[in-house]
């Protein structure tokens, strides 16, 4: 496609060119009105996905040595709010986001502080790499997170962060922003920060009434439901669990939890897909693919990813990012847990997922 230089570019118009004088100012006069003519377009409907964001992975070491070094030097207030990172996709020239649709970051908090009260049109989750004891309140409800657990922040939702305790803290931050970005529906507003309460309950409210376990729910639960899961937390020690009594009955050595709304058929959040994956020490996976991308946090164990022809070694604390149809596959040098979410659910609501698995030989 040739593009010609003219005033029309100016106020933002794009201008298509052509050899024949006749043809180029009929797409002269054509910008001028702001219009364009498909004929003259290459690259819209792309056989397969034409994607922009690269396969890449995030090392702990640096996260973590940034991340603190921001701690020493970066105070939080009201302005900033939140000491977070975002890791920024080097095929999407300088966006914040880890891909098209999704905002991947690491958050520090250092003992005694306090990310204040807000909420969000973006939901947010958080999957806790290392460390413990902050503690987020979700509409009131005190969440205290631990290493393993997942907390989320539904839409909406008021949500701050405390650190009561000795230590800092760092955990990863996944968030729906560049969807709900793309559809021009971000809201914010901030809210009143509760007083720091040392006393916090090991489970949450959401945990005392929807987290009694697998197949149990309270009776009333269908007046109240809101639009996502209403456990908001899910513990480590149930996935931990749960994964080594799946794994116990696995002949491959690859097996995968989602985490769900325990009292409806669907995924945690209308946008977001969270799973837990174990794979034995020694198994390499079959390759995968699928529409939708995919931000994974290696929580325990070490091997490597392979994403569209590209290798990449994985240690514990490690987030990588699968750009959407780009084929992977894990190899497991000790047992690898890793955590993945996903926009499936925003491309299964609009009938748009795909996937397709190859067998390795
Ligand atoms: O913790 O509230 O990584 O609002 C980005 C935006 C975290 C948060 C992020 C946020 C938050
Ligand atoms: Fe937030």
């Amino acid at each position: 496609m040739t593009i010609v230089e003219t005033e029309a570019n100016t106020d933002g118009a794009r201008r298509y060119g052509s050899a024949d004088p006749e043809r180029d100012a009929l797409y002269a006069d054509i910008a001028q009105h702001h219009l364009q003519p498909l004929w003259e377009m290459r690259g819209l409907l792309t056989p397969t996905p034409r994607v922009a964001s690269l396969p890449f992975r995030w090392q702990a070491e640096h996260l973590r040595e940034l991340a603190s070094r921001s701690g020493d030097l970066v105070p939080i207030d009201r302005g900033g709010d939140r000491r977070v990172l975002a890791l920024s996709n080097p095929g999407l020239g300088g966006a914040p986001y880890i891909s098209s649709t999704l905002w991947a970051a690491v958050q520090f908090l250092l003992p005694g502080e306090l990310a204040p009260a807000h909420r969000h049109t973006p939901a947010a989750l958080r999957f806790i790499l290392d460390g413990g004891g902050v503690y987020t309140v979700l509409d009131g409800d005190p969440v205290v997170m631990n290493r393993g657990d997942l907390v989320l922040t539904p839409s909406w939702t008021f949500h701050e962060h405390h650190n009561p305790g000795n230590s800092s803290m760092m955990w990863l931050d996944v968030l729906d922003l560049p969807v709900v970005a793309a559809l021009d529906a971000i809201f914010f507003e901030e809210g009143r920060s509760e007083e720091v309460d040392q006393s916090v309950a090991p489970r949450s409210a959401a945990e005392r009434r929807y987290g009694q376990g697998a197949g149990l729910a309270p009776v009333d639960a269908r007046e109240e439901l809101p639009a996502h899961s209403p456990l908001t937390v899910y513990r480590w020690a149930a996935t931990d669990a749960a994964l080594s009594a799946l794994a116990e009955t696995s002949t491959t050595g690859d097996v995968s939890l989602r985490f769900r709304d325990p009292v409806r058929d669907r995924d945690v959040m209308p946008t977001l897909r969270c799973e837990m994956r174990r794979v034995r020490a020694g198994v390499a996976t079959p390759t995968d693919r699928q529409t939708g991308s995919r931000v994974c946090a290696v929580f325990d164990g070490r091997g490597t990813v392979d994403i569209d022809g590209e290798s990449f070694t994985l240690g514990s604390g490690d987030i990588f990012v699968i750009p959407s149809w780009a084929q992977h596959r894990l190899h497991a040098h000790t047992q690898l847990d890793i955590f993945t979410t996903s926009d499936a659910p925003v491309l299964e609501a609009l009938s748009l997922y795909r996937s397709a698995t190859e067998a390795n030989t």
